[in-house]
């Protein structure tokens, strides 16, 4: 039987992604506000002290610049009242606004009002603010994981918050501008021990050197990408739409690999290795799988991105 999406997602099957990370969402998303605003509050600043957020880039500010403008000038009642409605998804011209921003935009968003509440621009958390029993043990079950995963629970709470933009209809996403791909003198190559595929290292090389254009033709036409905990995106038009939105400034780095035949002359591949995220640099490096099947062109059908359980996942490669 020739693979179908659904079937593809199920290739290398023994692969062990971070069920930690949706299980911890699951649980936070029962709290009520209050709590869920204080819980991030209290992960964020603990977090803070041994790993430090990076500035997000001057153009998501400018993007998010009329939200935050508009709250900065608010009573601090309303100031809390606004990020309890983020966080309740309630349907508020705000929200609405929060809802159309891509999540580099929305984690710039809350990254300037987390400034502005430790500089009392904004309502802080009230001083002393005791977190319900759920909410303390939905924190120490976050303070128990690792920082791959820690900064994965964060962002998945950030892009979750505000009017569902699925909701909407039709709508503009703010997001940031593209930049131009790195130039070709300053592209790194990388080797992957046990995969000498030019497909999988060329899809390696060109989203770090930011070039998508490189990267979409790599896919076959109604390929697909998954990224973590999520269903696959599927056609090189939404692949290329989220490459643009999601993508820049990331770097993989793979470390070890296996290639096999599958049916029907495709070919399956599992990558595993670090990826890091502009938010955080070299401070966190996120233990990733990559799943790829390519077909008998050696494009790319489907690849899945997964965030792994542990670092022992990094050298499983039992199917
Ligand atoms: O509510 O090959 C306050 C793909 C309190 C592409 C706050 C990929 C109140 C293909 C503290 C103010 C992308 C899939 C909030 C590879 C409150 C591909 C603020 C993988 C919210 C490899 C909180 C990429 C703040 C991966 C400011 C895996 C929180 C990328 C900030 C992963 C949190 C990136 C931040 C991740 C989290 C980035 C900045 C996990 C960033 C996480």
């Amino acid at each position: 039987m020739p693979f179908t999406i659904e079937s593809a997602r199920g290739i290398f099957p023994n692969t062990l992604a971070a069920d930690a990370v949706p299980a911890t969402i699951a649980r936070f998303n029962q709290l009520n506000a209050e709590d869920q605003l204080a819980l991030i509050w209290f992960a964020y600043t603990e977090m803070g002290t041994t790993i430090t957020v990076a500035a997000p880039g001057a153009a998501s500010m400018i993007l998010a610049e009329g939200l935050l403008n508009q709250i900065k000038g608010m009573s601090p009642l309303e100031q809390t009242q606004v990020m309890c409605d983020l966080t309740n998804r309630a349907d508020t011209p705000i929200c609405r606004t929060y809802g159309t921003f891509t999540p580099n935009i929305k984690l710039g968003f809350w990254y300037e009002l987390g400034r502005w509440m430790e500089q009392g621009l904004v309502a802080p958390i009230p001083e002393g603010y005791k977190l319900s029993a759920n909410a303390s043990a939905v924190l120490q079950s976050i303070r128990e994981l690792d920082p791959g995963q820690q900064i994965t629970v964060l962002r998945n709470a950030v892009v979750d918050m505000g009017y569902d933009a699925a909701k909407m209809g039709t709508y503009t996403p703010v997001s940031e501008p593209v930049a131009p791909p790195k130039a070709m003198a300053q592209r790194t190559q990388v080797t992957i021990e046990g995969v000498t595929n030019p497909t999988v290292l060329s899809y390696i090389n060109n989203m770090n050197a930011n070039d998508f254009d490189a990267v979409i033709e790599l896919f076959a036409d109604s390929g697909a990408l998954q990224p973590p905990f999520q269903r696959p995106i599927v056609g090189r038009e939404n692949v290329m739409r989220y490459l643009r939105e999601e993508c820049q400034n990331l770097k993989l780095i793979p470390e070890r690999g296996v290639v096999e035949p599958a049916e029907d002359g495709f070919t399956q591949v599992k990558v595993t290795g670090k990826v890091q995220t502009p938010w955080f640099g070299a401070n966190v490096g996120m233990n990733i799988a990559w799943r790829f099947l390519l077909d008998a062109q050696d494009k790319i059908f489907f690849v899945a991105i997964d965030l792994l359980a542990s670092p022992k996942e990094l050298v499983n490669f039992v199917r």
